[in-house]
């Protein structure tokens, strides 16, 4: 596993440059979300690609820029679903953005998710791995991802992050939202699911949420690259994770490219979430 975080560390310093330098112009691809793809998404896609062949212990590479995944060897034991430049379309207007990796054993499930990490490209480099019950927080200085602290939640949060268009949000949706500002939460929301995440995991806690609405009823946020990893990162920090009906982990997947409804946060609040869909579904 330790030659799967060295690959995505020299991915992220890789990555990094390229958004420093490169031309963030939009290429003529679209990726399998029907996305208009940046040359830095194909640029970051490329990078992650290269690096992760070059370890035998990977056996396949599922990537959200690509329709289908790639098997690299056949005899190799781990399958990493990523999004190499998730809310990449921020830069251009020089807000963070991240890669996001799922590393699962032996088959792309939730259940069979054995570590899951992110990366944060804003101000600085941060980087977050999380594997056998730790969550563990690492800054880029000098070259060199350096260990800073463990990450976990408390109990209940003061941060709001809410997602999706609220003109399409159920009304008990929006009723519970409303209810969690009205007792002064504070709402911090960039619409970049990395660095909106990792805002509520290092300020303690809170809720960040993508609820199925009806202009999309299955949510926005892809089960593989983006709601697994982030679900095993807040449950590994002492958060929860849920898709309004239960654990998300539990989920099956029928399509590589498959979405879910997502709310992670603070074991109270999504306890309240869990309350409020169990009265209305
Ligand atoms: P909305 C970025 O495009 C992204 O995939 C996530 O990073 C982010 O959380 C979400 O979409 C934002 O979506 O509909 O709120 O703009």
């Amino acid at each position: 596993m330790n030659t799967i975080l060295e690959a995505i560390q020299k991915s992220a310093i890789r990555i990094k440059h390229a958004i420093d330098v490169k031309d963030i112009g939009y290429s003529q691809e679209q990726n399998s979300s029907g996305e208009t793809q940046l040359q830095l998404d194909i640029q970051s896609d490329l990078i992650i690609e290269e690096e992760l062949s070059k370890i035998a212990s990977v056996h396949t590479i599922a990537s959200e820029e690509k329709e289908h995944p790639m098997t690299l060897n056949e005899e190799g034991r781990y399958f990493i679903a990523f999004d190499p430049l998730d809310g990449s379309s921020l830069v251009d207007v020089n807000l963070s953005v991240g890669s996001i990796f799922g590393i699962y054993d032996g088959g792309f499930s939730g259940k069979r998710m054995v570590a899951a990490c992110y990366v944060v490209y804003g101000p600085r480099v941060e980087l977050v791995f999380a594997q056998d019950g730790k969550a563990s927080l690492y800054l880029l200085q000098n070259g060199e991802f350096e260990y800073v602290k463990e990450i976990r939640l408390n109990a209940k949060g003061k941060i709001m992050a809410p997602g999706g268009t609220q003109q399409h949000w159920a009304p008990y949706h929006k009723a519970m939202i409303d209810s969690f500002f009205a007792r002064g939460y504070r709402l911090r929301y960039s619409g970049g699911m990395v660095p909106d995440l990792h805002q509520i995991l290092l300020k303690g806690g809170g809720l960040f949420s993508y609820p199925g609405a009806a202009d999309k009823p299955e949510g926005k946020l892809r089960m593989l690259f983006e709601v697994f990893p982030f679900a095993f990162v807040f449950e590994t920090a002492g958060g929860k994770a849920v898709d309004g009906k239960g654990r998300v982990l539990e989920k099956i997947h029928a399509h590589v490219h498959d979405t879910s409804p997502c709310f992670f946060g603070s074991s109270e609040e999504v306890e309240e979430v869990m309350s409020v869909y169990a009265r209305e579904q």
